[in-house]
């Protein structure tokens, strides 16, 4: 049988049958006419929205939904109206349907609408799903997933998706990668423990989270190695930002019982993109081999160079 002629069969029995599913469905199912009035409402969309039995019939749509997407759904409102489908989802990860509990909380909803009529008038019927739960696990996931546990910084891989696209937003504009590594830090471990170096790189983390513009991306890319990103920087003000880290870490006193308080240096290396050169890889070498040149060179400074066109051109 198909899907249409099984619904079909059972339509005899329709009234008293379709009545309690609408009453018993865990799915909020609510019916706006063509102004944007709530006609039909039931108990779970009260209880999904919070709101008392009864308490929604006649209000306006929008006592639903956050002021900030109110112009928003109307638009998506109206295409659906002029629209040649009857029926959509709409919950994707992508775009998820943001709505409003009655204690101004916001949830989110995967929502079926369906273009229908009642007595002969239009009305738009959504089955709504709270969604919260699963996009909190979700984004929770996500999180996880980018973020390098012990500073909280990007993880190597959400690191580059990160400035792969910071990169494409700012392909006309200077930009600079800079790779910091903490000096001796084997001997940190050796002499303080390992729970001491750790310490250290957290706290090396928290300099760098606390120096940075918005825009700036920063990672750990691996042991007591970080990666920054600046973009929109030319090279004497990227310059100054690693410079300030540097000195912001080296003042830390670290005090560990039995030791006398001690402090420690980082190296970097900066490596400048002139507008159109910003390659992630060219940027990662040339930042590598500079840090190189930094440890050679006796460590505590930051060599910096600039990407050059034939540079850029030869890989
Ligand atoms: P250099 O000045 O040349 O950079 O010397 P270094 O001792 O810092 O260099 P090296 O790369 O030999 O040492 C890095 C050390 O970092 C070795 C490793 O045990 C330690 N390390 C890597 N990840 C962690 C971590 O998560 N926690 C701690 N405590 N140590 C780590
Ligand atoms: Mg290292
Ligand atoms: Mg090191």
């Amino acid at each position: 049988m198909t899907k249409r002629a099984s619904i079909a069969s059972l339509i005899p029995a329709s009234q008293d049958l379709y009545r309690k599913i609408v009453f018993e469905i865990a799915d909020g199912i609510i019916g706006i006419d063509d102004h944007g009035i709530i006609r039909l409402c039931n108990p779970a969309t009260e209880s999904i929205f919070g709101w008392q039995p009864g308490e929604l019939l006649d209000k306006p749509l929008e006592v639903l939904l956050p002021e900030r997407v109110q112009g928003f759904h109307q638009k998506l409102v109206a295409s659906f109206q002029s629209g040649n489908t009857d029926a959509r989802y709409m919950g994707q990860r992508s775009a998820t349907i943001v709505g409003c509990h009655k204690d101004g909380t916001e949830i989110n909803l995967g929502i079926t609408i369906l273009r229908t009529a009642a007595a002969g008038a239009p009305m738009m019927v959504a089955v709504i799903r709270d969604i919260s739960d699963n996009v909190r696990y979700q984004n929770d996931l996500k999180r996880l997933a980018e973020t390098d546990t012990l500073s909280g910084l990007f993880n190597r891989r959400a690191f580059r998706a990160n400035v792969l696209q910071s990169v494409s937003a700012n392909i006309a504009n200077y930009s600079s990668m800079v790779i910091f590594d903490l000096d001796g830090f084997k001997a940190v471990n050796d002499r303080f423990g390992h729970d001491a170096g750790d310490e250290v790189i957290t706290s090396f983390s928290e300099v760098l989270r606390n120096s940075i513009r918005a825009t700036d991306i920063a990672g750990r890319w691996g042991g007591e190695e970080f990666v920054l990103f600046l973009p929109n920087l030319k090279h004497t003000a990227a310059i100054a930002i690693v410079e300030r880290i540097r000195a912001n870490f080296t003042a830390r006193d670290f005090k560990w019982e039995g030791f006398p308080s001690a402090n420690f240096t980082v190296s970097a290396g900066l490596a400048v993109a002139p507008p159109g050169l910003a390659d992630f890889s060219d940027m990662i070498a040339s930042a590598d081999k500079a840090l190189y040149d930094a440890k050679r060179g006796g460590r505590d400074r930051l060599v910096s160079t600039e990407i050059q066109e034939q540079e850029a051109l030869a890989s």
